[in-house]
């Protein structure tokens, strides 16, 4: 692609229609995506940013058997609160589609035939998980178990969300079914299997060689280890009633798996779009000179990093992503974010309990944006933020500058007097910072961007805490011209740069400032009245040019930001404590897990249970979840991998005396061999519990019966 792309396709993750989308999702796709595709078409460039519902696959046939609905009203259901949400919430998608549309199903068949047809798939009969019970296959979120790669325990068949691999389900280890809770049988089922192994070696050099500089550390770092670990055949198609039929002979009640179909999704709304548009779709998939990008989670990386481009590899037609600049996850004070736990903040009813404060959301947001680690969202750093930073600087110095502007001038743009040394060094300063911000958004370092956004209302507040028009009024009236003209263009200038974080705000001040895009802004000596494009309002900041002319009249001062209340917090705050309320009583009524089948006592004797202590612990490198732990068990001192790290650091557990089962065949987890298993409860918030002997009496390898 040459260096200024003719145009941009811009994909955001197609949220699954099990459930409204939340802040989590917000912070890590839509609200970046969205920033980065209003200033791209600030600069004129040809946009398609595009999105849609992703209908299919089990977590909606879950959702819908939780509900006793039919799939199909689930996601009617959340197709319509979703899409409604982003456009309330101004993420400008130039189309959201759904993967339940018939442009979709036809796009998403083509796609597979054509790979079929050309001898791209593998087809094997194999044995899956089967649920006797439920007489089903079990796949993706109907099977459960432990990661073999981390050690998560609540692994689905598909893939781990707390490593982010992706798997089969028979890599599992201990699987249950999440229908019946029952060990799954194994039976014969044929499939169709994406050979990504054959992707390899080109993987390796679009990636490893060609993305080393540019993908993110994260992302490369994801890609980097799924590649190295070796990549295997992936079945695309899956055994279910729910989805996009496998469009070939000898496939009845099979259909395409969710992650084969959901990434064309982006294709076919690309496709609706064009056709709304009188446009032709295939540029923006097929042309050189288009930039691809997705804008995802890190959960997404290895289905848009390596599964999808080596789909579009395979049919050899397309481009490839450009870049991909997943972010790492947002926690809510201080917990992971769940949908099943209902512990989120939910876009539609923030939307309702703070009317026309979208933009406060998207400011908090990207301000604590997990571009490079997991951040956390507190209701008191959205407070903070919005009360100390939007109100007292962003908001206060548009307020004096239009109060003062009506009270000395009527709200006229008063003609400046000669400029003194600071008037010149603050408009120079000024003119640096679309470059600036521009700099940080092309890199998609969209904190440091918004943050360089508010230096240019700090400089505009120090401006005029300096120069303090309210008193030269008195004394010199020709320098309070000046002065109030030099922050009126400070003023212009917010007006635009903060269209692609604060597009409300943009609109309400530019109706403040009354600028109805017909204002020159031109140099000096010619004032002629047009409509500016994009690219000149913003690149015109940073040359010698007038932004806002005197003889202009202004509108009245109306505030753009109002203070967050604690009372609002609080509400918030207890909202969420009645949800940690409302699941410690649901869990401790649904922990009672019920008796597991019964064993003789020659099978209890089998168990090898003895006290131990932990000698040594350590985390294990690129996991949240697992402690390496050296313990001593009496018999000897070995190595034992555990999932504790979520609720106990190493220091914590040193020294600690435990409950360890010691003949438990070894296993390797991330490459450490782990010999036997520490023996945990929980308590109803799901904080981990050690078993350990109450009196220290107690010696290592005493035997626990
Ligand atoms: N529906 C979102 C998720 O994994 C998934 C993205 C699809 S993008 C093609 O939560
Ligand atoms: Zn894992």
């Amino acid at each position: 692609m040459q260096n200024s792309p003719k145009r941009y396709t811009i994909t955001a993750a197609l949220p699954y229609t099990n459930g409204p989308v939340h802040i989590g999702h917000l912070a890590g796709v839509y609200v970046p995506a969205d920033i980065y595709s209003r200033f791209q078409r600030m600069q004129g460039k040809d946009v398609a940013f595009v999105c849609g519902s992703d209908e299919h696959g089990v977590p909606i046939t879950i959702k819908a058997k939780k509900e006793g609905i039919t799939p199909q009203q689930v996601v009617d259901k959340y197709h319509a609160i979703i899409k409604q949400s982003f456009q309330d919430f101004g993420i400008s998608f130039d189309n959201y589609s759904r993967t339940s549309a018939k442009v979709h199903h036809d796009t998403a068949s083509d796609f597979f035939k054509k790979l079929y047809e050309n001898g791209k798939f593998i087809e094997q009969t194999t044995e899956q998980f089967y649920d006797a019970e439920a007489n089903q296959f079990l796949a993706d979120r109907f099977i459960v178990g432990t990661c073999p790669k981390c050690g998560f325990e609540e692994s689905y068949g598909d893939q781990c969300e707390s490593c982010g691999t992706s798997h089969n389900a028979t890599d599992l280890i201990n699987p249950k079914s999440s229908i019946t809770g029952n060990t799954p049988a194994l039976k014969e089922t044929k499939h169709w299997f994406l050979p990504l192994d054959h992707y390899e070696p080109w993987l390796k050099e679009w990636i490893i060689e060609g993305h080393k500089k540019d993908w993110k550390a994260n992302v490369y770092g994801q890609c980097k280890s799924w590649i190295d670990d070796g990549l295997r055949p992936r079945a695309v198609t899956r055994d279910l009633d729910w989805g996009i039929p496998v469009p070939v002979e000898g496939a009845e009640g099979k259909v395409l798996y969710v992650w084969f179909d959901a990434p064309i999704g982006y294709i076919s709304a690309t496709k609706e779009w064009a056709e709304k548009e009188g446009k032709d779709w295939k540029p923006y998939w097929k042309d050189e000179d288009t930039k691809l990008l997705h804008f995802i989670g890190k959960d997404n990386i290895v289905f848009h990093c390596i599964i999808f481009p080596s789909m579009l590899k395979a049919d050899g037609s397309y481009i490839l992503p450009n870049n991909v600049p997943a972010n790492e996850f947002l926690n809510l004070e201080g917990n992971k974010i769940s949908t099943s736990k209902n512990w989120a903040v939910w876009l539609h009813e923030y939307l309702e309990e703070f009317p026309n404060q979208q933009d406060v959301l998207r400011y908090v947001l990207t301000a604590n944006a997990p571009e490079t680690k997991d951040n956390d969202f507190t209701w008191a750093d959205f407070q903070a933020r919005n009360n100390n930073e939007l109100v007292a600087i962003f908001g206060n110095f548009i307020n004096r500058v239009v109060v003062l502007t009506n009270k000395y001038y009527d709200g006229m743009v008063p003609e400046p007097a000669s400029f003194s040394e600071v008037d010149l060094a603050t408009l120079h300063e000024l003119r640096a910072y679309p470059d600036v911000i521009a700099s940080s958004i092309e890199r998609y370092r969209f904190r440091e961007a918004q943050a360089e956004l508010m230096n240019v209302a700090r400089l505009g507040n120090k401006y005029l805490a300096d120069e303090e028009p309210w008193k030269t009024i008195k004394t010199d009236k020709e320098r309070t011209k000046t002065v109030m003209f030099v922050a009126l263009q400070i003023a212009k200038a917010l007006s635009t740069l903060c269209e692609p974080f604060l597009p409300f705000t943009s609109t309400k001040l530019k109706d403040i400032l009354n600028l109805n895009n017909n204002v020159a802004s031109t140099p000096l000596s010619d004032q002629t009245n047009r409509t500016l494009s994009g690219a000149e309002e913003w690149n015109g900041i940073s040359s010698k040019q007038i932004l806002i002319p005197s003889g202009h009249q202004i509108g009245k001062a109306e505030l753009l930001f109002s203070k967050i209340e604690d009372e609002q917090v609080q509400q918030q705050l207890d909202k969420l404590q009645a949800t940690k309320k409302a699941n410690a009583s649901t869990s401790s009524a649904q922990a009672i897990t019920p008796q597991k089948d019964m064993i003789n006592f020659d099978d209890f004797t089998k168990l090898d249970m003895r006290v131990g202590t932990i000698l040594e612990a350590e985390k294990m490198a690129k996991t949240k979840k697992l402690l390496v732990l050296k313990v001593d068990t009496g018999i000897d001192v070995r190595t034992i991998v555990s999932g504790i790290a979520e609720s106990f650091t190493p220091e914590e557990v040193i020294g600690k005396k435990v409950t360890v089962l010691v003949n438990l065949a070894p296993r390797a987890l991330r490459g450490v061999e782990s010999e036997g298993m520490i023996l945990m409860t929980e308590t109803p918030d799901g904080n981990l519990v050690f078993l350990n002997p109450d009196s220290e009496e107690v010696k290592n390898g005493a035997l626990v019966s």
